[in-house]
Formats: structure tokens, C-alpha cells, sequence
């Protein structure tokens, strides 16, 4: 459980998803299977509150917003869990704003993207997170909560980036 004060309530997590992700559950569900976004907005929104937290989700075509999401999250999210998507494989700037954080970064991914094509294989985003899921599909966001969950709790070990 997170530690929290009568004062301060602890700050969300932010879940970020990168371009298409959107289309989740819509389209090529033999790749990335049936649920949709909203689906695993809704069941990361529960397996937190298990946790005591809460969550901020978000998804963005663009990069640049990507970037604005995560250095609004410098201040206001207790962890990031982000699924870069395309631009985990081609973005400096997305790595950058990783490495100016604080806090806990997990990096999901549903597919694992080692089995997949070579040019999915290098994820930039890897190099600033603090650990990786992928290739369980949408219950990697959920294995990701709990990870963060693990990793605020007072007693962890693993608390720092
Ligand atoms: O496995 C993942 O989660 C990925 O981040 C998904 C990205 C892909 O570029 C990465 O290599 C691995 C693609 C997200 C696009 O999602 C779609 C969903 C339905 C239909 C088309 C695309």
C-alpha cells in the first residue's frame, strides 16, 4: 500500500500511450489482441485502487505532446508507466524527458517486441526506464501497476529510479 498522510494524498500514476494505440481492440486484434484502450484504462484504474493509487491515462499521436505529458509529470505523478508504441524505437526526445524524471518509469509493451521485426528490437525508452514488461498483452499494464505499487511501498527496496 502507498504511504500516505492525512495531508497528502498520493499523487497519480501517469499512463502514457503512444500513436495508435487508440485503435486497440479495432483493429489487427490477431497482433494485439481484443481489448480496447478504454478497457485497459478501466482495468489499470481498478488493479490501482487495489494499491491505493491512482491513475492519470493518456494517449497521443504526437510526440511533442508525449513530451508535454511527461514533464507535466516531473511534478504531478507519483510513477510514469508509458507504452512510447512506434516511437519507443525512434525518439531521443521522449528518452530525454525520461531521463529528467524523478520517479519510477516502467516501460509496457503488449507485444514482446524481441520476437517481432529487427527494426522493433532497440527501444530507446529502455535506456531511461527503471523496468520493463512486455509480451502479456493488456495484463502487462496491469503486472506494470503492481510493480509501482511495489516500488512506492515504504518497505521496498527498489525505491529509488
Ligand atoms: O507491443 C506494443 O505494445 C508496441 O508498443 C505496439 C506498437 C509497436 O509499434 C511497437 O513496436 C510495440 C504499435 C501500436 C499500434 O497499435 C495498433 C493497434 C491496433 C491496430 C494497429 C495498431
Amino acid at each position: 500500500m502507498a504511504k500516505k498522510t492525512k495531508q497528502s494524498k498520493t499523487l497519480p500514476i501517469y499512463i502514457l500511450n503512444g500513436p495508435n494505440l487508440n485503435l486497440l481492440g479495432h483493429r489487427e486484434p490477431e497482433v494485439y489482441g481484443y481489448t480496447t484502450l478504454a478497457e485497459i484504462e478501466a482495468m489499470c484504474a481498478a488493479q490501482a485502487k487495489r494499491h491505493g493509487l491512482s491513475i492519470v491515462f493518456r494517449q497521443s499521436n504526437r510526440e511533442g505532446e508525449i513530451v508535454d505529458h511527461l514533464q507535466e509529470a516531473r511534478t504531478s505523478a507519483c510513477a510514469v508507466m508509458i507504452n512510447p508504441a512506434g516511437y519507443g524505437h525512434t525518439s531521443i526526445a521522449i528518452l530525454d524527458s525520461i531521463q529528467a524524471l524523478k520517479v519510477p518509469v516502467i516501460e509496457v509493451h503488449l507485444s514482446n517486441i524481441h520476437r517481432r521485426e529487427s527494426y522493433r528490437h532497440n527501444s530507446y525508452v529502455s535506456k531511461g526506464a527503471t523496468g520493463i514488461v512486455m509480451g502479456l498483452g493488456a495484463q502487462g499494464y496491469l503486472r506494470a501497476v503492481d510493480a509501482i505499487a511495489e516500488i512506492l511501498a515504504p518497505s521496498s527496496k527498489n525505491r529509488s529510479k
